[in-house]
């Protein structure tokens, strides 16, 4: 079997991984087991890269167009496959062993990442001080035009109410994770759900000073998030 190609965005993090949306595909690679390879492109290269390849642009909220990673190219099959989600899906349907949507929980789970954005994106602003320093001068300009068309300034790393809208969403996932049996969303059975979690957490965890802000965040609900990113980066085999 011929590697897969991930595209995901390069930063001056050591070994980069920073970014939520590349690193769901990136978990469920590893968990299937698929080989993969990762490109890391130029947060400011992404328009050019994914044109060049022939990836289809995803949508703004205006429905307007815009290139995004993750991309995934697939050399077994000949699929060219833009946004996490619909990678995820793809990967299901072609590998499904060891599936991420069991039970036929893929509709369901669609809804679940609808409604865990929603509950996470307005309290987003911080992290953007944060991310801007870990690109490259042309990556941050291009980033700050980007995330300026749905988060007007000002951006403030700690900004107390940013840091509580944040805090009031997990509120809500952990009443979620309380009503089940067992440490995944699904009880027992680990799902796509907790990779959309992890994923999450993850780039809090690496974008937010680690001793600081992910300190914060990682000690809300009794050190719930912390020990849900442990044990879905176990679970995928990338701890
Ligand atoms: N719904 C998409 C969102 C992807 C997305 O927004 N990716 C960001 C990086 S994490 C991006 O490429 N942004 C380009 C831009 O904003 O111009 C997915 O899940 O893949």
């Amino acid at each position: 079997m011929l590697p897969l190609v991930l595209y995901d965005i390069l930063s001056e993090l050591p070994g980069n991984n920073w970014s939520a949306n590349p690193a769901k595909p990136r978990f469920v690679l590893s968990y299937k087991d698929l080989p993969f390879v990762t490109l890391w492109v130029e947060y400011s290269d992404i328009p050019i890269a994914m044109k060049a390849i022939g990836a289809k642009p995803n949508k703004r909220q205006d429905g307007s167009d815009v290139y995004t990673v993750p991309v995934l190219s697939d050399p077994n099959t000949g699929a060219l496959i833009t946004d996490s989600l619909e990678i995820a899906s793809y990967l299901e349907k072609t590998y499904p062993e060891k599936p991420i949507f069991p039970n036929n929980s893929e509709a369901l789970i669609r809804a679940f990442d609808s409604a865990y954005m929603s509950l996470i994106l307005p309290g987003f602003k911080p992290m953007f001080p944060r991310t801007i320093e870990i690109l490259s001068p042309a990556s941050a300009k291009f980033f700050i035009g980007a995330r300026l068309v749905d988060f007007p300034l000002p951006w403030d790393v700690n900004c107390d109410a940013d840091r509580k809208l944040t805090e009031k969403g997990y509120n809500t996932v952990y009443e979620w994770y309380q009503k089940t049996d067992g440490k995944w969303i699904m009880g027992n059975t680990f799902s796509y759900a907790d990779i959309i979690v992890a994923c999450w957490l993850l780039a809090y965890k690496r974008v937010l000073k680690e001793d600081d802000e992910w300190a914060r965040i990682s000690s809300w609900n009794g050190g719930k998030w912390a020990e849900v990113l442990a044990d879905v980066e176990r679970e995928c085999k990338l701890a």
